[in-house]
């Protein structure tokens, strides 16, 4: 399956949702008008594009049909797509060093979905040829070192964990070693859900990534973001906080299948300028794609 389908399959509520309220919008007329135009933006705004995102795509589009006094479907359709586009800000893939070891940090709240994306992220990373380490810095209960190692076990993964309740620092640092000894290209590191304004768990994530710093120098360390699609504009301030108090690189939007509040991505990269690196489309463990803007876009917009 090409990528636009994944999208489109993965992402089926929300496309529904969207692409089939634009044409049902558009169906009235050939052209659009001015109450149209408000339907379009109301629709954008239910589909938790933003209230800021949406007013800013559709001023352009009423630019467009001001200047060229050409509003037709067509027009409106290739407007608000290219608008939805560059919403969604300079893309980025996630790279990795060449030689060296990089260092992958998935942070975020309770539930979003970062041990899963840890060992989505590990299975295509192996896949790839690249030789990966997941680290259980997740040491708050034995059930999250558990599931870590489950994810070791499908993918035939080393998994380094300590008991329940150590120092998460220190099963990095022993991840670190592990992986230098193995000469291990990539770690992974799943960490403990935590809200941006716990001091103490935000001083654990600070104490993390020093010790990265000391015992990988040099090496690139992409502290990822993981945010849940359908918690839609929570979401978006999750985003922004953390981005206040942590070095966050990039982003992970994770249950873009779960309902059909999925235009939370455009938000989420409009009010935090964080590219967006990967998308979780479901709960297998083929379900996480880079994410690219432009299918992402036309997998909830309806064909011209
Ligand atoms: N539908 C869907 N479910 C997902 C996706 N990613 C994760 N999940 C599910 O979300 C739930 C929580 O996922 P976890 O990976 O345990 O989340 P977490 O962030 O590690 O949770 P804590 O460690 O408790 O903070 C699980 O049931 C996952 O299967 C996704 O892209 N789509
Ligand atoms: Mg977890």
């Amino acid at each position: 399956m090409g990528l636009l389908d994944k999208f489109k399959t993965g992402m089926q509520k929300t496309r529904n949702f969207v692409a089939d309220g634009f044409n049902r919008i558009a169906a009235n007329m050939g052209v659009f008008d001015e109450d149209m135009l408000d339907d379009l933006e109301g629709l954008l705004i239910q589909a938790d594009v933003g209230v800021n995102a949406a007013m800013a795509v559709m001023d352009t589009v009423r630019e467009q049909i001001r200047k060229t006094g050409d509003a037709s479907r067509e027009t409106v359709l290739k407007t608000l797509e290219q608008g939805l586009i560059d919403l969604l800000g300079e893309q980025k893939a996630l790279q990795l060093d060449q030689g060296q070891l990089s260092v992958l940090l998935l942070v975020g709240v309770n539930g979003t979905g970062k041990t899963t994306t840890a060992g989505k992220l590990c299975a295509r990373l192996q896949n790839e040829g690249h030789k990966v380490v997941l680290g259980a810095a997740d040491t708050f209960r034995a059930a999250a070192i558990d599931q870590l190692k489950a994810w070791g076990e499908r993918t035939s993964t080393q998994v380094i964990a300590h008991q329940p309740g150590s120092d998460p620092a220190a099963v990095v640092f022993d991840t670190i070693q592990s992986a230098r000894s193995r000469k291990a290209d990539v770690v992974i590191l799943d960490t403990a859900g935590r809200l941006h304004n716990k001091k103490n768990l935000m001083d654990e994530l600070a104490k993390i990534r020093r010790v990265v710093s000391r015992e990988a120098p040099g090496s690139r360390c992409e502290t990822l973001l993981v945010i849940d699609a359908t918690t839609g504009q929570n979401a978006v301030m999750q985003a922004k906080a953390f981005k206040e108090v942590a070095e966050i690189t990039g982003l992970v939007i994770t249950k873009l299948d779960g309902n059909a509040k999925g235009g939370v991505a455009i938000a989420v990269a409009q009010e935090t300028n964080l590219p967006i690196y990967l998308a979780g489309l479901g709960e297998k463990i083929d379900d996480l794609e880079d994410f690219d803007s432009q299918v992402f876009v036309r997998s909830l917009l309806p064909e011209a």
